[in-house]
């Protein structure tokens, strides 16, 4: 049963934000990844208790985490957990990071959560059962045109020269209501969700930060698809998640940019 791994995953979720406010209490304790990916002792210990937890409750299931805490086992249940979406804000002191858990049913999300511990707002969603923000049902919105629309993306914080999303920021934002980029995936794809922003698009996404998302949208009436028009797959090179109404809409201006800008290709 989809919710009875949701219930799960929202208690989980809790007690994980419950540790990032501690930590966004206090000072610092910060290591780099790469170049400028950087990650802290709250990215850690969110993941070892949600880690923890999953294996005490599914020892049997595959456990994919950011931080490489996980588990690989012979299961068709996988587990997506980003700790700390949102690291680069958190960082900074900038209010706006998550908690993301997702469980895929021999490759088909079943159950997603995105909790914001700072807000309180806690965005869940079972296949088949529609998507809730704060136990309420939440819905996308019905605006028709990227004009009238409000779209969010996002920047990786490291091979941001390699990266084409400039291009289409540009556009985008001289073609849409507004473009925000507010730094946490899970919760931008939670807001397309509950019809905050009509769509929203990336490249070069991880699992963990885009399958609780996903399944929100789509639970929630949205399209995601690949920013070529192909089916989305979990950890691909584009995303493109919309109410479902601009989604043609925002795909042809996708195209458009590819073509005309050489340096804006789609990644492969
Ligand atoms: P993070 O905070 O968990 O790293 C920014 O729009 C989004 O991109 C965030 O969800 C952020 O997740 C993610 N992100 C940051 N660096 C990334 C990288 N190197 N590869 C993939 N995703 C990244
Ligand atoms: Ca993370």
């Amino acid at each position: 049963m989809p919710s009875t791994y949701l219930s799960a995953a929202v208690e989980i979720a809790r007690e994980a934000g419950k540790i990032l406010l501690e930590e966004y209490a206090r000072p610092l304790n910060i290591t780099y990844k790469g170049d400028v990916d950087l990650v802290t002792q709250a990215d850690r210990r969110s993941e070892e208790l949600i880690v923890s937890r999953l294996k005490e409750l599914f020892p049997q299931h595959t456990i994919l985490a950011e931080e490489g805490g996980g588990q690989s086992m012979h299961s068709r249940f996988s587990w997506y957990v980003d700790p700390l979406d949102g690291t680069t804000n958190f960082a900074h002191g900038y209010p706006c990071f998550s908690v993301s858990i997702a469980l895929a049913d021999a490759g088909t999300l079943i159950a997603g959560v995105v909790f914001n511990p700072l807000s309180g707002e806690l965005f869940a969603a079972a296949r088949g059962e529609g998507a809730t923000l704060n136990g309420k049902p939440i819905r996308v919105s019905k605006v028709l045109e990227l004009a009238k629309s409000l779209v969010c993306t996002g920047f990786p914080t490291h091979k941001r020269q390699a990266n084409p999303n400039i291009h289409y920021y540009w556009d985008f934002t001289l073609r849409s209501h507004g473009v925000r980029r507010d730094g946490s995936a899970a919760l931008d794809l939670a807001f397309v969700a509950a019809g905050r922003f009509e769509g929203f698009w990336e490249f070069g996404l991880k699992p963990w930060d885009t399958a609780a998302g996903v399944l929100l949208v789509e639970e929630a009436g949205g399209r995601v698809s690949s920013l070529d028009g192909q089916p989305y797959d979990l950890g691909g090179p584009s995303l493109l998640a919309t109410n479902g109404l601009v989604h043609e809409e925002m795909l042809r201006v996708a195209a458009e940019i590819a073509q005309r800008d050489p340096s804006a290709p789609f990644p492969r």
